[in-house]
This record gives C-alpha cells, sequence and structure tokens, in this order.
C-alpha cells in the first residue's frame, strides 16, 4: 500500500517535511539535543562534517567522530517535537520515499538523548548525570499509539494509586530504555532512574508562578514514590516520547541527562554550560567506545 501525500509530506526535493532530510543525510547512530545551538556544541568535537541542515527548531548535521558517523540532531521542546523527529527519521530509513511503500528489512537507529534536566532527590546533586533506565510518561502523547505491549501496567497502577493521580489527566505510561544500548553508555559515574516526562515547564512540572496547581503535592508524591526500588530521579520534557516511539518503531533509545536544578533543595549548577559540555565528551566516547 502506498502511504498517501497527505499522510508522508516530502519537500520538493524529496527530503522528509519537517526535518528537511534525505535519507543519505543521516548515519543509524543519532544524538537528540533540545537546543540548536547544543548541536555545534557536539560537533565541535567531529573530525569531519559532511552535511548540515535546518527547519525550524530541527538543526542536524552529520559528520565523523574517531571513525564512526554520527548524526547530531535538535528536537525543540517537548513530546510532541519528539513525535515529528521519531515518525520522520523512521520513516528516512523504514519507509522508500518515492514509492512510499515499507521497505522489508527494517532498520533500527541507535538514538542518544544528550538533555538537561531537574533531579527530584536530594542525593542527586546539581552536575551530575543521569541515564533514564525507564521514563514514565505524565504528558499523553503516547496514547495516540497502540501502547499496550510497551507498558507496565503494575508500576503505573502502583504510582497511580501512590499519587491519587486525576482521573482527567492522561494515563501514565513507564516504558524502558534501549537495554543493550543503555548498558554500552552507562558508568559508575551515571546515576540511574525513572525519568519522568512532563507536557510542559511550569504547571506541568509543579512550578507555581502565578497559577494555582491541579495537585499542589504532586512533587512531593512522585520523589516519594518507590516501586521495587525503582524511583523516579527526574523530570524533564522528552525522554518518555523517545523510549516509547523508538521501542514502537523498532529502535534502541537511551537518555542521559545533565542534572542543572535540583528541585528537591531548591539548587541550580553554577555552571550548567560545563556539565552539558562534560555529558556530551562523555557520550561521544561511550557511543564510539
Ligand atoms: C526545558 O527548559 C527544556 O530543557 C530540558 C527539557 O527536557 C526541555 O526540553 O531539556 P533540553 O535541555 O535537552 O532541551
Amino acid at each position: 500500500m502506498n502511504i498517501k501525500h497527505s499522510e508522508l509530506i516530502l519537500n520538493p526535493n524529496g527530503s522528509i517535511y519537517h526535518l528537511n532530510l534525505l535519507p543519505k543525510d543521516i548515519a543509524t547512530d543519532i544524538i537528540f539535543v533540545g537546543d540548536q545551538d547544543r548541536v555545534d556544541k557536539v560537533t565541535a568535537h567531529f573530525d569531519s562534517i559532511d552535511f548540515t541542515t535546518q527547519k525550524r527548531e530541527f538543526k542536524t548535521t552529520t559528520g565523523i567522530y574517531k571513525g564512526k558517523r554520527l548524526s547530531v540532531i535538535s528536537t525543540g521542546i517537548g513530546p510532541d517535537n519528539i513525535d515529528i523527529v521519531l515518525n520522520e527519521l523512521d520513516a528516512l530509513v523504514n519507509i522508500n520515499l518515492e514509492t512510499r511503500q515499507i521497505k522489508e528489512k527494517h532498520t533500527a537507529l541507535n538514538i542518544v538523548r544528550i538533555g538537561t534536566s531537574g533531579s527530584l532527590q536530594t542525593d542527586i546533586p546539581v552536575d551530575s548525570f543521569l541515564l533514564s533506565s525507564h521514563a514514565l510518561d505524565i504528558n499523553g502523547m503516547l496514547h495516540s499509539y497502540q501502547v499496550e505491549e510497551i507498558a507496565h501496567p503494575e508500576m503505573e497502577q502502583a504510582f497511580i494509586k501512590h499519587t491519587n493521580w486525576s482521573s482527567k489527566k492522561c494515563e501514565p505510561l513507564v516504558i524502558a530504555n534501549g537495554e543493550k544500548l543503555a548498558k554500552k553508555i552507562a558508568s559508575n559515574i551515571t546515576f540511574k532512574g525513572i525519568t519522568a516526562t512532563a507536557g510542559g515547564f511550569y504547571g506541568p512540572q509543579g512550578r507555581v508562578l502565578r497559577l494555582p496547581l491541579q495537585d499542589s503535592d504532586l512533587n512531593s508524591k512522585i520523589d516519594s514514590f518507590n516501586y521495587k526500588n525503582n524511583r523516579i530521579t527526574n523530570l524533564e520534557m522528552e525522554t518518555s516520547a523517545i523510549y516509547g516511539l523508538s521501542k514502537l518503531l523498532g529502535h534502541n533509545a537511551v537518555s542521559m541527562n545533565a542534572i542543572i536544578a535540583n528541585r528537591a533543595n531548591g539548587t541550580f549548577s553554577e555552571n550548567p554550560g560545563k556539565i552539558v559540555a562534560d555529558l556530551i565528551k562523555y557520550t561521544l566516547d561511550k557511543i564510539v567506545a
């Protein structure tokens, strides 16, 4: 079956709609960053660069780092952007854009997010690295897909009960990382834990400026959640969407977080640029190890 022009949208040069990429432009090992200015901070380490493009917040650069071909893509902020990035990257490798048919041979991408995040636990300080063992989706984007096979119903029900989760909000989902890739990237300096992925920065992450929250105790209930020694360590805005869509589409994904804030004790890194730079170098070297 040919996928219709209204569903798989291509630009006049045949590139995929938002990312502005042709299949030849990307490597199968891909780094996601949120901020488009962070792309150059990663590729500054490359031996050579063979391609770069940008459309809206989606900037992509492909090159060689220590002999390995890598692409770095900025996703912007939030799970809605991840829906675009993951579906379009998957289309580049698993759909023939000319015939508009799904390829018989599946290609799996290795995706590592290098992001920033706020810790929820006092013993995970600012300026540390955290690898997300699981993602807790509290934003709802993934419920547009058939998620039953990637969910963890017991942990999700325990979370719903523990937080007295409002039924007016989307149902929480727990999704695991790509285990093999995670083993490669982890080390004795990376904290591990469940990363909660919110669909906003203020209310959805329990921040109050002028608007009262639906549940003002939610963050402390998230902090104290413990399911068989799994605890929620940090909050950000992309990991669950990356883990969920990667699992559904057959890709391997790991999310690395530079902890720049500690929400539990109210501290913020004195030099967030340095911890992000350190995480970039650490992750690049783990990818090529
Ligand atoms: C919010 O300021 C943004 O920062 C975090 C959040 O996930 C959100 O995207 O990550 P990045 O620094 O990777 O964008």
